[in-house]
């Protein structure tokens, strides 16, 4: 009878296809690992998965296709289920609570430290036992743990951040300073935040997955996922005893993650996004789609071994063998991984993917040229979608469409200090090369949407 071992926050189709998978696997030798999910925003996925009774297919979908049943989450929460959601954290079974409740879900600032005048961190401090965010849910489970004289869990952060565990202590302290000192003492001394990489190409679950499922399986699953056949876990090598034998089922326990991390996040994301814009300003509709534009392939692969890796070097990573399994990973014709769900969010995203790199070439005196093209094609592709009154899904996505919209929107968008860092806003060279990049590829998308 499988226990619950886990708690995880923001069920979504990427949880359900990687770490469930994962604990699914786990959970066939050792059943205390089970996973209660926890929705903070809405309960569709939370019934879904309470009325299949926590089962469902994931879909792998590569040059060969598997389906294989998902049954790794015990038990459900919802907005509205908060006392049992936090009965259940202070459960000294839960030793392990896992996040995917992408970037916007922690609640940082353009820095990386916790935003206290996000109005979910303000609305969790004037609240604390009803909290709103995942800082808010974890400053109470942690604040429950110690009341108890429990040890604390172990949250392990599954976003795609780079040093996403440090970034999400030093959040969780923070927000836990502001309420009682002594409890962020606490923390800092007992709890460990270890840092995390997390890779498997995950499509938004749609009704073409819908069908696929039911015809290959006969199940009719309302809560299918797919990935592709790749799927790599990497977590900080820190874990406590008594935590559940990680290593059994694949997932790789190393001391340094932020290499990986930043490789992963810099080609892989990094390409990602350029195809996104790229690639929706030339009216392609997926990765594949996209690989398949010469040209554009062409561009993103030099821009990732003439821009983006030398930027990583020196690396215990063959990054260039990296970045080629990267581009076969892209071609995979099976998945239909949609451009627009990778451009969603980009306010939040392109910081680590390109601004990074960005930043290091201009102090080191590399070339830009290129690598400000997919922020120049990220700024054209918010001007059409602000134009045609298309959707904009963006926690900034009012400032954004304003900006989009007024007369000068590459000036006002790279004046965004949530998105732009100073160094980066003062930079006539910056500027300058990102205006001539939208000014070559302007013929090209903007006038569709005009
Ligand atoms: C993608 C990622 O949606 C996106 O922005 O770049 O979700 C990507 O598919 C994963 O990070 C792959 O591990």
């Amino acid at each position: 009878m499988t226990s619950t071992g886990i708690v995880h926050f923001g069920p979504g189709a990427f949880h359900r296809a990687h770490q469930a998978d994962y604990v699914n696997r786990l959970l066939r030798d050792d059943p205390r690992w089970g996973i209660a999910a926890v929705a903070l925003k809405s309960r569709g996925t939370i019934e879904a998965l309470n009325a299949q009774n926590g089962r469902y297919t994931l879909a792998i979908l590569d040059a060969e296709r598997s389906y294989r049943t998902i049954s790794a989450h015990s038990r459900f929460f919802g907005p509205g289920d908060g006392a049992a959601a936090r009965e259940q954290l202070a459960d000294p079974s839960v030793r392990i609570v896992t996040t995917t409740v992408t970037e916007k879900g922690y609640c940082l600032s353009p820095d990386g430290t916790l935003d206290f005048a996000h109005p979910d961190i303000l609305h969790d401090l004037a609240n604390p036992h009803h909290p709103a965010s995942l800082i808010g849910w974890l400053g109470l489970g942690l604040a429950d743990r110690r009341a108890k004289g429990l040890a604390p869990f172990v949250p392990i952060c599954c976003d795609n951040m780079l040093s996403n565990g440090t970034k999400l202590r030093d959040a969780v302290i923070a927000f836990a300073e502001r309420l009682d000192p002594e409890l962020a003492r606490w923390i800092g001394a007992e709890a460990l935040f270890p840092n995390t990489v997390v890779d498997s190409i995950t499509p938004a679950t749609d009704e073409r997955l819908r069908q696929i499922v039911r015809e290959e399986t006969g199940f009719d699953d309302a809560i299918p996922v797919s990935r592709e056949a790749y799927a790599q876990w990497v977590i900080e090598d820190v874990l406590p005893e008594g935590s559940p034998d990680l290593e059994s089922v694949g997932i790789v326990l190393s001391p340094n993650v932020d290499v990986w991390a930043r490789a992963k996040l810099r080609i892989l994301n990094g390409a990602h996004s350029t195809l996104a814009y790229l690639g929706l300003l030339s009216g392609h509709e997926t990765v594949a789609d996209a690989m398949s534009d010469a040209a554009l392939a062409s561009f993103v692969q030099r821009m990732v071994m003439d821009d983006i890796i030398p930027a990583l070097q020196p690396s215990p990573i063959d990054l260039k063998r990296y970045a080629e399994a990267t581009f076969a990973r892209f071609r995979n014709p099976a998945i239909h991984h949609q451009l627009s769900q990778i451009a969603w969010d980009g306010s939040q995203k392109l910081p680590y993917r390109l601004l990074d790199t960005i930043l290091e070439a201009r102090a080191s005196g590399r070339p830009i040229e290129r690598l400000v093209v997919p922020i120049a094609a990220w700024i054209l592709f918010l001007e059409r979608q602000a134009r045609a009154a298309a959707p904009i899904a963006d926690p900034l996505a009012d400032t954004l469409r304003a900006r989009a919209r007024s007369n000068d929107p590459i000036d006002q968008i790279l004046g965004l200090r949530e998105v732009f860092p100073e160094s980066l806003g003062r930079d006539a060279a910056f500027q300058k090369a990102v205006k001539d990049s939208a000014s070559q590829l302007r013929p090209r998308g903007v006038a569709e949407g005009r």
